[in-house]
């Protein structure tokens, strides 16, 4: 190619994500320009282009090169590590660029580094757009959730290729204009979030069923084929069936999910929800939870350690003892129990979004959000088409669990939900995702809490003073004199 300016989008940082969404874009039709610090990747990139059916992608060496391959206005999507590399990639593109062009950062990135750029690119007229991909390697390849957020002139520049290239389902693309600054960003670190929330309550719901149930691997490849076929029908529950089938070929002996080390791994944008909720003082329970979960998985030499200390001390695992359950019940219980689960951690990402959608005026649309959801990303769900409804049904909705189908729900649920995590309790399993769900719900239901004996307690020892519940105005009691009193 000369640089006759033929690409409509440029595309650089061809790690596994970019080289994917690079090829999707050109196989929808859109020419596009790709470019990579370490040209060897380009040309990676170019023979895979020429091996999947000769599809519109130019390679170019350079960032000036790359730049003035693109049609003006220029829409230039980086995929490299979050952080520093994005800010050395903007400055040597955007030496080239004109203004009126576009910066479309598609990591993973904290969404105030966005805002900041933001800044520095409207200072030489550039627009910018944070756009979140999730699908890992296979949805940026056939059909992605894309998030972008940011100007919104830059979006309508190329939102006919966002939505050719992202995944598709009955109520359109898996795309739309997120809002202002950087919520395309802050909206995919919520989905991650969530994401943890949904992988650590099916990692209990495998835990139950094995160690309280004695379900063998076949048997659990089976019941989440079968999940994946009613309510829970979503994309972590059918790999997760698929997982319980693989053998293990190193040894050739056993499924490889035995062999797999316990120590999860992570790279952030969950501990930045917990963060961010903390901030906005949302409870968010379940995601804080597998976060931990997380965490305390790393520590897999002091649990090996401290498994053998409460050995020594007499603690008797419960866990061999599978005689007196009753299977085909736990089964159904477990389902009910992860589908509550699930409900309140989609209600803690959903109002942690409107809590910071409020702060910064990014005016998000909650059941536009779960609608993008449906496909392409990892937590993609039959039931986000309720969480949708509900907040079309109702836009101000407090908490999805008070939207009266799901309230329906919950209720239905909620003794096989008890019998659970009662369950796993008793015989020492732990379910921390499954009852933070609990607890959010029974905290989340109860008209009276027993907060008042804690700002009673407040206002004995700091003075903090409280509020009665049958007449207004802020009081404070000398306690520890009324009680003396009272003593005597
Ligand atoms: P590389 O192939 O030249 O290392 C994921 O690491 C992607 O981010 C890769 O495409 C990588 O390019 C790119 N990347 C990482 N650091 C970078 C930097 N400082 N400048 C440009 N690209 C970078």
């Amino acid at each position: 190619m000369e640089s006759a300016a033929m690409s409509q989008i440029g595309l650089a940082g061809l790690a596994v994500m970019g080289q994917n969404l690079a090829l999707n874009i050109a196989e929808k039709g859109f020419p596009i320009s790709v470019y990579n610090r370490t040209t060897s990747k380009v040309d990676e990139t170019l023979d895979r282009a020429h091996r999947e059916g000769q599809l519109p992608l130019f390679g170019q060496y350079t960032p000036k090169d790359f730049v003035l391959s693109i049609k003006k206005p220029r829409s230039i999507i980086i995929l490299v590590k979050a952080g520093a590399p994005v800010d050395q990639t903007i400055a040597a593109l955007s030496a080239y660029m004109e203004p009126g062009d576009t910066i479309i950062d598609g990591g993973n990135e904290w969404y105030e580094n966005t805002e900041r750029r933001m800044v520095d690119a409207s200072a030489s007229g550039l627009l910018y757009l944070g756009m979140g991909v999730s699908g890992g390697e296979d949805g940026a390849r056939h059909g992605p959730s894309l998030m972008p957020g940011g100007a919104h002139r830059a979006y309508l520049n190329i939102h006919h290729i966002l939505e050719k290239v992202a995944a598709q389902v009955d109520d359109g693309p898996c795309v739309t204009y997120i809002g202002e600054g950087g919520s395309g960003n802050f909206v995919k670190m919520v989905h991650n979030g969530i994401e943890y929330g949904d992988m650590q309550l099916i990692s209990e719901a495998y835990d139950v069923l094995k160690n309280a149930g004695g379900l063998g691997n076949e048997e659990l490849a089976e019941i989440f084929g079968e999940w994946n076929r009613g309510e829970l029908e979503s994309f972590l529950i059918e790999i997760t069936s698929d997982i319980f089938r693989v053998e293990d070929e190193e040894t050739g002996n056993g499924h490889l999910v035995d062999k797999i080390l316990d120590k999860t791994g992570m790279k952030g944008t969950g501990k930045w929800t917990v963060q961010q909720a903390a901030e906005l003082s949302i409870a968010a329970p379940t995601i804080a939870a597998s976060l931990d979960s997380r965490y305390m998985s790393g520590l897999k030499e002091e649990r090996e350690e401290a498994a053998e200390i409460f050995k020594k001390e007499g603690l008797k695992e419960e866990i061999n003892n599978v005689s007196a359950v009753d299977k085909k019940r736990l089964i159904d219980d477990v389902r009910q129990a992860l589908y509550a689960s699930k409900i309140c951690s989609y209600a803690q990402g959903m109002n942690l979004l409107r809590a910071k959608s409020m702060e910064k005026g990014w005016g998000l649309n909650l059941g536009e959000l779960a609608r993008i959801w449906k496909g392409g990303c990892i937590i993609r769900a039959v039931f986000l088409d309720r969480i949708k409804q509900a907040y079309q049904r109702n836009p101000g909705l407090a908490n999805l669990l008070v939207d009266p189908e799901f309230a329906r729900e919950m209720v239905q649920r909620q003794a096989a939900w008890r019998r659970v995590v009662g369950l796993a309790i008793q015989k020492g399993i732990s379910v921390p995702g499954m009852s933070a769900s609990l607890q959010y719900f029974d905290t989340y239901r109860r008209g009276r809490l027993p907060a008042n004996l804690v700002q009673a307690q407040r206002d004995y020892f700091g003075a903090h003073t409280y509020e009665r519940i049958d007449r207004p105005g802020s009081y404070h009691t000398e306690w520890s004199k009324l009680a003396r009193k009272a003593r005597v």
